[in-house]
C-alpha cells in the first residue's frame, strides 16, 4: 500500500511569508516563531522571503501574487484578527480564511492560514509564543511538510 507524506527536512525549498501589520505586536511574534521554525527544519535565512501587508484582509492578495510566481514552494499567512477589537471580525476571518483557500486551490501552491482568530488579545498573546506554543512555528513546519509533500503527487 503506497502511502506518501511530507517530511521535516526542508531541502532546497523557498518559502513566502505573507504577515499583516494589525495587531503587529502579536504578528511579530509570529514571524519569528516562523522564521525559528523554518531554521530548525534546515531552511536557509535567504530562502524565506517576508512581505508585510495592512491587514489580514489584503493577506490573499498578496498570496496569490507570490504563489504565481512560481518561486515558492509555499506560501504561509500570519496575522492576528481579535473578534473583542472590532466588528469587522467576521467579515475580515472568513474573507482572510476563504481567500487563502482559494488561492491555494486555483494555483496548486500550498497557502498555510497561521492567522490567529481570538476573542481576547490575552489568547492571541498565548498561542504566540507563550502557554500555547506559536502558531507562526506550527504554521511553518506544515509548510515544510506540504512543500515536501506536493512533488509526490504528482
Ligand atoms: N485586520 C486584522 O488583521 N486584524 C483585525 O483584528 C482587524 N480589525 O480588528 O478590524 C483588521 N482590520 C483591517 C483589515 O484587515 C483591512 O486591513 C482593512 O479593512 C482595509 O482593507
Amino acid at each position: 500500500m503506497p502511502v506518501l507524506e511530507g517530511t521535516l527536512a526542508a531541502g532546497g525549498h523557498r518559502f513566502a511569508v505573507v504577515a499583516s501589520r494589525f495587531n503587529d505586536t502579536i504578528v511579530r511574534r509570529l514571524v519569528d516563531g516562523a522564521t525559528d521554525a523554518f531554521r530548525r527544519a534546515g531552511v536557509p535565512d535567504e530562502h524565506v522571503t517576508v512581505v508585510w501587508v495592512p491587514g489580514a484582509f489584503e493577506l490573499p492578495v498578496a498570496a496569490k501574487r507570490l504563489a504565481e510566481s512560481g518561486h515558492y514552494a509555499a506560501v504561509l499567512l500570519l496575522g492576528c484578527v481579535i473578534r473583542g477589537a472590532t466588528a469587522h471580525f467576521d467579515y475580515v476571518a472568513g474573507q482572510a480564511a476563504a481567500g487563502a483557500q482559494r488561492v491555494a486551490v486555483d494555483t496548486g501552491v500550498p497557502v498555510l492560514f497561521g492567522v490567529l482568530t481570538t476573542d481576547t488579545i490575552e489568547q492571541a498573546l498565548e498561542r504566540s509564543g507563550t502557554k500555547a506554543g506559536n502558531k507562526g512555528a506550527d504554521t511553518a513546519l506544515a509548510a515544510v511538510e506540504m512543500a515536501t509533500l506536493m512533488p509526490q503527487l504528482s
